[in-house]
């Protein structure tokens, strides 16, 4: 089993503590160099502080707060000493930037050169970095990452499809890194143009930026014949480089020398313990031009709590699958629920193809939730009673799941939406009425 840094990465627990505190106090300090945490930590001892968990006495940061003090407003070095702007993927509000020294550069892409070593991935790989680059962090960050290990970089953004396929056979990619919902396009389209995907050089894939299932997961995994890696990040945390499977797959590894971790109730802001399901709020311990303070990440998740260190040896704590975002939460005729919810069920039927949406419309005074699904072809063969009985088999899946009645809409493969990006699953067009 290979490290990148196994001093760290397998640290006792104690030590990871003390490295958190001090690193915590150093934070705390430099944050006040900003004209927000200026003010905002006006009250605050930090010298007083004798365990990490002594941030919960420190407020919260929310995007809102980031949106508030565009542009410069968090940073804590002059403006020649930062080399890169990020921006976040929200579609709504003002963006929110994010801005790195050299140095916040080169630990980013040491720390998602210990993710890319963790799964299995070495010098001798060929890496093709099939996300978007620009002010979205997923092609930079793991781009960086990968020529750290020393991995021959393939560039390739997203789009173009065809010469993505047209690479991957020229120059025997091993290792690729998209997000979940674009590489199962992709493997829809090399099967158009004739090509198995289990027939690629193909060992290894990193899947990220968006929520996915285990058993999406395993689709990827099945359909190129690879092993395939959960990768968690954000903007304003950098980017990739959060959090990241080891070859355990139990939990991603969340690097608590660099973000000091809590989960909270999302609606009392209260601490949860291990195995509780609650919003990530996070600390930059080590960033330096932007560091963030109890960030509210607004995705949900648990800190796998089953008793066991993680088997890779590495002392990091292990989170959950993202199950979504505070904000994705649906309300659908009084009942709550995630997109998530439906994917789980959905994936789990083998007839169900790669991609789905889901519809929501008020009819009258009631909403109606159409979850819209592609089927493989061997399902078009005209057996309508084949198809009814698949219908009715995964209704009542998802209403058990749910405990909302939708309508089920079979598509041929192909026929919904994509992005080359993140998917968009949900379709709200009740607020329109
Ligand atoms: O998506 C960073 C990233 C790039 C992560 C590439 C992994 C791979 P943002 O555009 O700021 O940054 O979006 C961050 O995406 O708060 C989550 O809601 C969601 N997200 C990211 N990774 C996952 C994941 C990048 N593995 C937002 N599972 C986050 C579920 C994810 N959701």
């Amino acid at each position: 089993m290979a490290f990148w840094d196994e001093q760290i990465e397998t640290l006792p627990r104690e030590e990871l503590a003390t490295l958190q505190l001090k690193r915590l106090k150093n934070v705390i300090a430099r944050a006040r160099n900003s004209i927000f945490y200026r003010n905002r930590l006006a009250d605050i001892d930090e010298s007083q502080f004798t365990k990490p968990e002594d941030v919960v006495q420190l407020p919260f940061t929310t995007k809102h707060d980031l949106r508030l003090n565009y542009d410069f407003g968090l940073l804590t070095v002059p403006q020649e000493e930062i080399v890169r702007m990020h921006s976040s993927s929200g579609t709504t509000g003002k963006a929110t930037v994010i801005f790195h020294t050299r140095r916040d550069i080169a630990n980013w892409a040491n720390l998602v050169a210990r993710c890319i070593v963790m799964a299995g991935a070495e010098k001798r790989d060929v890496f093709q970095n099939i996300i978007s680059y620009g002010m979205f962090t997923g092609g930079l960050g793991l781009h960086y990452g990968a020529e750290s290990v020393g991995m021959l970089v393939i560039p390739s953004g997203v789009g173009n499809t065809k010469r993505q396929i047209q690479l991957m056979k020229d120059f025997k990619t091993t290792v690729f890194h998209a997000t979940p919902s674009y590489i199962l396009y992709v493997s829809e389209v090399m099967e158009e143009e004739g090509d198995d995907p289990r027939e690629f050089d193909l060992r290894i894939g990193f899947v990220g930026a968006e929520p996915h299932s285990e058993q999406t997961r395993q689709k990827i995994e099945d359909i190129y014949d690879i092993s395939a890696f959960n990768s968690y990040g954000m903007s304003e945390l950098n980017g990739p480089g959060v959090a990241f499977e080891c070859e355990e797959k139990s939990g991603m590894h969340f690097w608590e020398d660099q973000y000091l971790l809590e989960v909270v109730n999302p609606h009392t802001g209260e601490a949860l313990g291990p195995g509780e399901e609650g919003e990530l709020v996070v600390t930059t311990l080590c960033r330096e031009a932007m560091p963030i303070i109890r960030y509210r990440t607004g995705d949900l998740a648990s800190i796998v709590d089953d008793g066991e260190p993680c088997a890779c040896g590495r002392a990091h704590v292990r989170i959950s699958r993202i199950k979504g975002r505070t904000d994705d939460m649906l309300i659908v005729r009084g009942v709550n629920l995630y997109p998530s919810q439906i994917e789980d069920v959905l994936m789990s039927f083998p007839e169900v193809a790669t991609n789905y949406q889901l519809y929501l419309e008020r009819k009258g005074t009631l909403d109606e939730l159409t979850v819209k699904v592609e089927l493989y072809p061997k399902m078009f063969t005209g057996d309508l009673r084949m198809l009814r009985k698949l219908e009715n088999d995964i209704l009542k899946a998802i209403q058990d799941e749910i405990m909302v009645r939708p309508r089920v809409e079979f598509h041929e493969p192909g026929s919904l939406p994509r992005t080359e990006g993140k998917a968009v699953r949900v379709v709200d067009l009740r607020k329109e009425n």
